[in-house]
């Protein structure tokens, strides 16, 4: 009786007797060794390789010569009998009686998945198909998976309610700058810089508390590791708040909550990549922007009260931070100038009820309280330089009741990178957006 099993399940012994059983298999062909009177086979699939080896003088001479120029990376599934083997890590090995090709690969390859050479960026992410066979990047998408499927889990055992609002929008919430234009049936529209406007519309309705897991939108003009144009937000607002402490209160105990989760359920994935998951204690520490100025200054960078931190002053902060002990803290307090028209002013202050919260020198999360009152809204609105009028639909959510309420925006795969200290935000990404990249 022959078996049609996947490779994990042939791996995993315990369901199926391993000797003298025949099985067929299905994967991708990583490699051939050709040792003259004997060659192996390496087939692949999603969990991990089997060996397939071909005894010249037990194999029919024609299927050996199939097997044995076949290229790499064609798909194929072998039949044959499964015997154990002290040569093999797994303890089986898999000697074929016939084949079948589903797909050639065509040669050369345009990288390789197991050459031990370093690839460009560029190259990988040209051939990204190729690149993702390799378990190590997929284990970053696969523990993406994880995180945001515990971050559903979280999420709603806090009462917050799931919810999808428009990428196609008519108006921008964080500059105009960094807006994408879009044609809307000769209208002019955009995409969603963020949920920002709807998920605090939202706070009017009674959904007292909303989040969202979606894809945000900016035309960064710059090239850098950390800016995309396209990005997933994980967003969250809640009413009833009585200060931003609430909002970064709950922030912590989510982010507290998916760094253990994900230590437990993506051990597989952070074992492939030689990493583990640091949990840190809450409550995080507290900067205020003010401090992180002060801090700044002592190591010789001296910034003006309402210059933005920048890069440098980010990373300097983080490195002064990690030799306290800190990987996760909060900037609180910038300067109203700084933050958006929907952030609530710290009334008789030139401050904001903001924050940030950055991971390792990089903020991986903006928030705050907003401002709920309609004439204060508007007020800032003008000193922003922005028509009210654009903000209408917006605005008119205000106007009949809104409690006071406050939210967050999370850049998932900024927070991932930083989680498992990668070099670059489009190692967490699929397929990036940039500057220059629009394919695949
Ligand atoms: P902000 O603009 O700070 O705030 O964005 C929130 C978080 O999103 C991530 N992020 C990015 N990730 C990759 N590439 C980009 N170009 C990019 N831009 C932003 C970052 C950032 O911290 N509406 C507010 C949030 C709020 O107040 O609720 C907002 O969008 O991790």
């Amino acid at each position: 009786m022959t078996v049609n099993v996947s490779m994990n399940a042939l791996r995993d012994s315990k369901s199926i007797s391993v000797s003298d059983t025949t099985v067929t298999i299905k994967g991708w062909v990583q490699d051939i060794r050709n040792l003259g009177g004997i060659s192996f086979l390496i087939l692949r699939d999603r969990f991990g390789t089997i060996q397939v080896t071909m005894p010249k003088k037990k194999i029919e001479p024609e299927l050996f010569d199939s097997l044995t120029t076949l290229s790499r990376e064609s798909v194929i599934s072998i039949t044959g009998e499964v015997k154990a083997s002290n040569q093999t890590e797994l303890g089986l090995e898999v000697i074929p009686s016939s084949f079948e090709s589903y797909s050639d690969a065509f040669v050369p390859l345009p990288m390789g998945v197991i050459d031990k050479v370093n690839v460009e960026m560029d190259t990988r992410l040209n051939n990204r198909f190729m690149d993702l066979r390799k378990p190590e990047i997929r284990a970053v998408f696969e523990l993406k998976s994880i995180m945001t499927g515990l971050l559903n889990e979280i999420m709603t055992a806090n009462g917050f309610v799931n919810v999808f609002t428009p990428k196609i929008v008519d108006s921008g919430a964080e500059g105009g700058a960094s807006l994408f234009k879009v044609d809307y049936f000769g209208k002019q529209a955009y995409l969603a810089q963020s949920p920002q406007l709807y998920k605090q519309m939202l706070m009017s309705t009674g959904l007292d508390r909303v989040y969202e897991i979606a894809p945000a939108f900016r035309a960064e003009h710059s090239n850098t590791n950390r800016h995309v144009t396209e990005f997933v937000s994980f967003d969250g607002e809640m009413s009833w708040i009585s200060s931003q402490s609430d909002v970064m209160n709950m922030i912590e105990n989510i982010v507290n909550k998916l760094l253990i989760g994900l230590k437990e359920k993506g051990k597989e994935q952070l074992s492939i990549l030689g990493k583990d998951i640091n949990v840190p204690e809450i409550p995080y520490p507290v900067l205020t922007y003010s401090e992180c100025l002060r801090m700044l200054a002592s190591e010789g960078m001296h910034l003006k009260e309402g210059d933005d931190l920048g890069t440098e002053g980010e990373k300097l902060i983080g490195d002064l931070m990690s030799k306290k002990g800190y990987e996760l803290y909060w900037i609180s307090e910038y300067p109203e100038v700084e933050k958006p028209f929907y952030i609530m002013e710290k009334e008789g202050t030139s401050y904001s009820f903001s924050f940030d919260l950055d991971f390792k020198g990089q903020e991986i999360s903006s928030g705050g309280q907003r401002e709920h009152r309609y004439e204060k809204l508007v007020e800032r609105m003008k000193k922003k330089g922005l028509d009210p009028d654009n903000f209408a639909s917006y605005l008119d959510a205000f106007r009949y009741g809104m409690p006071p309420h406050g939210g967050w925006g999370i850049g998932i795969e900024r927070m991932l990178v930083k989680m498992l200290d990668l070099p670059n935000v489009r190692e967490a990404i699929l397929f990036p957006r940039d500057l220059s990249r629009l394919s695949p």
